[in-house]
C-alpha cells in the first residue's frame, strides 16, 4: 500500500523535520524595488529566445509584497521549517560593500515571521540569481567572486544568524556551473566546459571557506550545502552501458561529493576533463572538504545512461512529469543507500522533491492533483526505507511551496503544492498541499506502542 497516508507516516520518526522550499528570484518579483540591485537572471530573461514563455521575474509570485499571507500559508500546512533564498542583490546591490538595509528588512521581517508562527528558518545563500555587477567582473569564473561570497556570508550571520537555524552556502553548484556556463541555458548564458569546471570549483572553495568564516565568527546556524542527484543507472546490461553510467556518475554525483566528503575530485572525471580540469590552489582540496552540519539532496528522477549517446523517449519506460523528467521514485531511495556507502554522511535532508503537473482548476476551482501526490507519496516512501536502512535522514522538503517561475521554462511548468493564478495573484492550497498537511499531522500523531 505505497500512497496509504498512515502507513507512510509510520516510517517516520517524531522528530523528523517537514518543510517546504523556495527561492527568491522564483518567488519575490520586486526586481528593481527598494534598492534592489541587477541580478544575472534579472539580464538573463531580457535575451531573446532564452525563456520559454519570454518571462521574467519583475513581479513572479509577488512574495516581496505578500509576505504575512504567504508565511500564513507555510503555517498552515503545519510544517516544521521553510526553505527560502536570500538574493544577495537586494541586500548588497554590488555583490560587495554597501548593503541595502530595505533588502536586509524585509528578511528580517521574513525570519522574525517564521519564528514567531513557530517555523524553522532555513536560509540559503546562493540560489542562482548572483548580483549582475560581479558578473560584469567575470562572476564565478573569477577567483574574486569566492571572497565576495565569504563576505555576503559573514554580512548575512551577523544580521540574522541569531535566528536561523540553517544556512545553505550553495544550492545545485551543478546547474549554477554546468546549465550557466556550459550549455548556457541558464544564466550567464555561458559556453564553456573549462570555465564551467573553474565554476564549480570556485562554488566548492566558497563554500567551504565561507563555513570557516561563519564558524570563526559563532555561527549558531547549522551549516551546509545542497546538491541536486539523479540516481544514475545503465540503460542495459551491457558493459559499455555500465561504463557509461560509472563515468557518468562521476562527473555528475561524484564531481561534487568527493571533494566535499573525500577532499578530491574523482580520477575519472579529471582524466574525461583533461586539459578543462579546474585550476586548482593549494590547500583548495582542504577548504572544501571542511566538515559539514547537514548535507541536502535534491532528487527528480533518475539518470540512464548508454554508450549509444543521447537517449530516445521510448528508451524512459516510466511515466513522467510535465518537465519531461521520468518519475521513478526507486531511485532516491537507490541514490540514498548508494551516499550512505560512499561517504560517512550527516544529519541529511531531502531539500527538493517534487512534480510539475499541468494542474488545471476544476469546476469546483480547486486543483485536484493526484499525480502529485502519487508523486510525493511513493518519493516520501523511498525517503522511509532509505531511514529504515540507516541512511541518517533528518528531513524532507517539497518543492515547491507555490508555483513559481520555473527559471529557462518560465511560468508554464507549475511545481507548487499551492496553485498561483498568475493573473490575480491569487493563491490556493492544491490537494497535494492538504495531503502534505494530514501527512506532517499524523507524523505528529501519538502512536501505538509495542505494535
Ligand atoms: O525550480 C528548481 C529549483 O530552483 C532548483 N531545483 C530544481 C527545481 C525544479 O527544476
Amino acid at each position: 500500500m505505497p500512497n496509504d497516508i498512515n502507513d507512510l507516516a509510520s516510517r517516520f520518526p517524531h522528530d523528523f523535520a517537514w518543510g517546504v522550499a523556495t527561492s527568491a528570484f522564483q518567488i519575490e518579483g520586486a526586481a528593481f524595488e527598494d534598492g534592489k540591485g541587477e541580478s544575472i537572471w534579472d539580464r538573463f530573461c531580457r535575451e531573446p529566445g532564452v525563456i520559454a514563455d519570454a518571462s521574467n521575474g519583475d513581479v513572479a509570485c509577488d512574495h516581496y509584497h505578500r509576505l504575512e499571507q504567504d508565511l500564513d500559508l507555510v503555517a498552515s500546512l503545519g510544517v516544521d521549517l521553510y526553505r527560502f533564498s536570500i538574493s544577495w542583490p537586494r541586500v548588497q546591490p554590488a555583490g560587495e560593500g554597501a548593503w541595502n538595509e530595505k533588502g536586509l528588512a524585509f528578511y528580517d521581517r521574513l525570519v522574525d515571521g517564521l519564528l514567531q508562527r513557530g517555523l524553522a528558518p532555513h536560509v540559503t545563500l546562493n540560489h542562482w540569481d548572483l548580483p549582475q555587477a560581479l558578473q560584469d567582473r567575470g562572476g564565478w569564473a573569477s577567483r574574486d567572486t569566492v571572497h565576495r561570497f565569504v563576505d555576503y556570508a559573514l554580512g548575512i550571520q551577523r544580521r540574522l544568524g541569531d535566528r536561523l537555524a540553517a544556512i545553505t552556502t550553495h544550492n545545485e553548484p551543478w546547474v549554477v556551473a554546468w546549465l550557466g556556463h556550459k550549455e548556457g541555458s541558464f544564466a550567464p548564458g555561458i559556453r564553456s566546459r573549462k570555465v564551467a569546471n573553474q565554476v564549480a570549483h570556485h562554488l566548492l572553495v566558497s563554500h567551504g571557506l565561507a563555513l570557516r568564516a561563519l564558524r570563526a565568527e559563532g555561527a549558531r546556524a547549522r551549516l551546509g550545502i545542497v546538491l541536486n542527484m539523479a540516481h544514475t543507472m545503465p540503460l542495459t546490461d551491457s558493459p559499455e552501458d555500465a561504463a557509461v553510467a560509472k563515468l557518468d556518475d562521476a562527473l555528475g554525483r561524484r564531481w561534487y561529493a568527493d571533494p566535499l566528503f573525500k577532499g578530491r575530485y574523482p580520477a575519472e572525471a579529471l582524466a574525461e576533463f583533461g586539459d578543462d580540469a579546474p585550476q586548482v590552489q593549494a590547500g583548495d582540496m582542504e577548504v572544501i572538504a571542511t566538515p559539514l552540519d547537514f548535507l541536502g539532496i535534491n532528487y527528480y528522477s533518475r539518470h540512464l545512461s548508454s554508450a549509444r549517446g543521447p537517449l530516445r523517449p521510448e528508451d524512459k519506460p516510466c511515466p513522467k512529469t510535465d518537465m519531461g523528467w521520468e518519475i521513478y521514485p526507486e531511485g532516491l531511495r537507490e541514490l540514498l543507500l548508494t551516499m550512505h556507502r560512499d561517504y560517512a554522511l550527516p544529519a541529511t535532508y531531502i531539500t527538493e522533491n517534487g512534480g510539475a503537473f499541468p494542474d488545471p482548476v476544476g469546476a469546483d476551482g480547486r486543483v485536484h492533483d493526484a499525480d502529485r501526490t502519487g508523486y510525493l507519496a511513493t518519493h516520501i516512501r523511498a525517503v522511509g526505507e532509505a531511514l529504515a536502512q540507516g541512511v541518517p535522514m533528518a528531513g524532507y522538503m517539497v518543492w515547491s511551496l507555490m508555483d513559481n517561475f520555473e527559471w529557462a521554462s518560465g511560468y508554464a511548468k507549475r511545481f507548487g503544492i499551492v496553485h498561483v493564478d498568475y493573473g490575480t495573484l491569487e493563491r490556493t492550497p492544491k490537494d497535494s498541499a492538504l495531503w502534505f498537511r494530514d501527512l506532517v499531522a499524523r507524523c505528529r500523531a501519538p502512536r501505538k506502542t509495542g505494535a
